[in-house]
C-alpha cells in the first residue's frame, strides 16, 4: 500500500491589496517568508505512527492550480489543511477520489465541521490524530475503513507521542522546523482556533522526547532553527525550566509562542537566553482595557495583564530575547481609534517585532458562535477568509470598510523601512546598555 501525505501549505491573504502590500513591506515579508516554509507537523507525526509495510510520500500544495498531482501508484491519500485552504483541500480530495484513490481527512477544520468534511472523504478523524490513526490503518488494511473516527473522548498523552518522520522532508526546502512541546492552554481566549479546539486540556510532552526530536532533526540539519509549534510553551513554569535547561547543551536557536507571565520569572528568562531563545511571540491582543476585556473567558486574565505590558516587554528584551507582540484588530469595543493606539504602543514599548492580524471568526470557536447568533458573520462558510488578514464579520464599532482600510494603513505604517529600523535600534540599544551594566557590575566586584 502506498500512502500520500498531502499538506496544504500556501496562502497569506485573500485581500489582493494586502497581498500586494505584503510583497513590499520589509517586516511583513520577513515574517511571512519564514513561516511560509514550515512543513505539516501533523502529517509527519501520523507518519511516525504508520507501520513500515506502508510506503509513505510527503507532498506540499501551495496553489492547487499548479499542483501536478501524485503518481498513480499512491492508493491512499491523507490531506491536512487549516480552515483557510479547506475548500482547495476538498477540490483535491474530490479529484483523488475520482481517480479511485481513498482519501482521509483530519485536522482543526475537519474537527470543527465534520459533516462538511465527510462529503469529500472516505474517512475522517475528528480531534487529535494519534488516538485513532493506528485503528484507522488496521481497518484500511483489512478493507474495513470506517467513515468516522472520533478521538475526542480521551486527550492524547504526549508521553506516547511518536517520533515525527522529519526524514520524509526535502532538506533543501526548509530554513526552520517545528517541534511540539505541549498542547492545549490553561486559558480560554474567545477567538482561539489552535490546539484547544482539538482537545482543551493543557498537556506537556516529556522533556526527553522533545530533546530526542531535536536530535533527530540535527541528524538531517546539523544547525537547525527550531520553531516550537506550541500555543503556550511556558504555562507550566516548573516544566518550562526543565525543558530549557535540557535545551542548553543542544546549541540550537529557537522561537516559541507563550504568554506574558514569563516576564515575572527571572530564572526562566536567563535559562531561555542561555538555551538559544531568539524570540518569543506573545498575544498582547490590544493595548487598551476595552479591547482586552472579556477576551480570556475563564478569569479575564488578559485584561488583568495590561498594566504590566511595558515593564514585561522591557524585562524580556533586556535578556536579549526579542518579543514579537501580536495585536488583533477589529475586536469588539475597539473602533477606528484603535489603529493609532496600536502604532503608539508599539513605538513606546520598544517591541522588537510586531504582528497585526484581523480578528477572525474560525468555525467552532466561541467567537464564531457568538457572532453567528447575533447575525454578524458576513458569510458563514467563507472559509477562504479565515486567513487572519481578511474580514469575515461585522465589527461593532466601525464598518467593514473602515477595518479593512485602517488595517492597510496600519500595516504600511508599521512595516515601513523606517519604523522597522526604529524597532531594531531600540532593542539593540537596550541590549548594549544591559551588557555595559553587567560589565560595570562585574568590574566592581572583581
Ligand atoms: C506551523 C503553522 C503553519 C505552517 C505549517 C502548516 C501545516 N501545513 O501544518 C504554515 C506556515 C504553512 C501555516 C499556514 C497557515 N496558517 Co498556520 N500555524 C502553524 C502553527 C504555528 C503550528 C501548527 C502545528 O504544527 N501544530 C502541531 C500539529 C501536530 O498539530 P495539527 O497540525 O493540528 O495536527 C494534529 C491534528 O490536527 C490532526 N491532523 C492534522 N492534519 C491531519 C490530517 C489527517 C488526514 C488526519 C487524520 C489528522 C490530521 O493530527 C495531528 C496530530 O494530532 C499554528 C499555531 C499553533 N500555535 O498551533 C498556526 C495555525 C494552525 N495557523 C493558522 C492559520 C490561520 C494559517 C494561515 C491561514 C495563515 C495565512 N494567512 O496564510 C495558513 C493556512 C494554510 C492552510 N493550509 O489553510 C491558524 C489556523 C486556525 C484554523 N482553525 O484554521 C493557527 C491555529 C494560528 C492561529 N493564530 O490561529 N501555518
Amino acid at each position: 500500500m502506498k500512502l500520500g501525505l498531502v499538506a496544504m501549505s500556501g496562502l497569506r491573504a485573500h485581500n489582493a491589496e494586502l497581498t500586494r502590500l505584503g510583497l513590499t513591506m520589509p517586516g511583513f515579508v520577513e515574517r511571512n517568508k519564514t513561516i511560509a516554509s514550515l512543513p505539516s507537523l501533523g502529517l509527519l507525526t501520523l507518519a511516525g505512527m504508520t507501520p513500515d509495510d506502508i510506503d509513505l510520500g510527503y507532498f506540499e500544495v501551495d496553489d492547487i492550480a499548479e499542483f501536478p498531482g501524485l503518481p498513480d501508484d499512491y492508493d491512499v491519500i491523507a490531506i491536512s489543511s487549516f480552515t483557510a485552504q479547506m475548500k482547495d483541500a476538498y477540490v483535491l480530495a474530490d479529484q483523488f477520489r475520482a481517480q479511485g484513490k481513498r482519501v482521509i481527512l483530519g485536522g482543526l477544520h475537519v474537527t470543527a465541521r465534520p459533516d462538511e468534511a465527510r462529503q469529500h472523504a472516505d474517512s475522517i478523524i475528528i480531534g487529535e490524530g494519534e488516538p485513532s490513526w493506528p485503528g484507522l490503518i488496521d481497518d484500511l488494511k483489512k478493507g474495513e475503513l470506517r467513515e468516522v473516527y472520533d478521538s475526542r473522548a480521551t486527550p492524547f498523552d504526549l508521553a506516547d507521542a511518536p517520533m515525527p518522520r522529519y526524514d520524509l522532508l526535502d532538506p533543501e526546502r526548509y530554513n526552520r522546523l517545528t517541534v511540539q512541546t505541549q498542547r492545549g492552554c490553561p486559558f480560554d481566549c474567545e477567538f482561539c482556533a489552535a490546539s484547544i479546539r482539538l482537545s482543551p486540556q493543557f498537556r506537556v510532552k516529556p522533556v526527553a522526547k522533545v530533546i530526542a526530536e531535536i536530535r533527530r532533526i540535527k541528524e538531517i540539519w546539523p544547525k537547525p532553527f527550531i520553531e516550537f509549534a506550541d500555543d503556550n510553551t511556558f504555562a507550566n513554569k516548573k516544566h518550562a525550566k526543565r525543558l530549557v535547561r535540557a535545551l542548553i547543551p543542544e546549541h540550537i536557536k529557537w522561537f516559541t509562542e507563550t504568554d506574558i507571565s514569563v516576564a515575572r520569572d527571572s530564572e526562566l528568562l536567563a535559562l531561555m537566553r542561555d538555551s538559544g531563545c531568539a524570540q518569543v511571540l506573545i498575544g498582547l491582543e490590544s493595548p487598551t482595557l476595552a479591547g482586552l476585556t472579556g477576551i480570556e473567558q475563564k478569569s479575564n486574565w488578559k485584561a488583568r495583564q495590561l498594566d504590566g505590558y511595558y515593564a514585561a516587554i522591557n524585562k524580556i528584551q533586556s535578556y536579549g530575547i526579542t518579543v514579537n507582540g501580536c495585536f488583533v484588530m477589529g475586536i469588539d469595543r475597539t473602533g477606528p481609534e484603535s489603529f493609532q493606539q496600536v502604532l503608539d504602543f508599539v513605538r513606546d514599548s520598544g517591541l522588537y517585532e510586531v504582528q497585526v492580524t484581523i480578528q477572525t471568526a474560525f468555525p467552532a470557536t466561541p467567537l464564531y458562535d457568538r457572532l453567528q447568533a447575533s447575525g454578524r458573520l458576513i458569510d458563514e462558510t467563507a472559509w477562504e477568509l479565515c486567513t487572519l488578514f481578511d474580514v469575515n464579520f461585522r465589527p461593532d464599532c466601525m464598518t467593514v470598510e473602515e477595518l479593512e482600510n485602517k488595517f492597510l494603513w496600519l500595516v504600511q505604517e508599521m512595516y515601513s523601512a523606517e519604523a522597522t529600523k526604529a524597532r531594531r535600534t531600540s532593542f539593540f540599544n537596550l541590549r548594549r546598555e544591559r551588557t555595559k551594566n553587567v560589565r560595570v557590575r562585574a568590574g566592581g566586584t572583581g
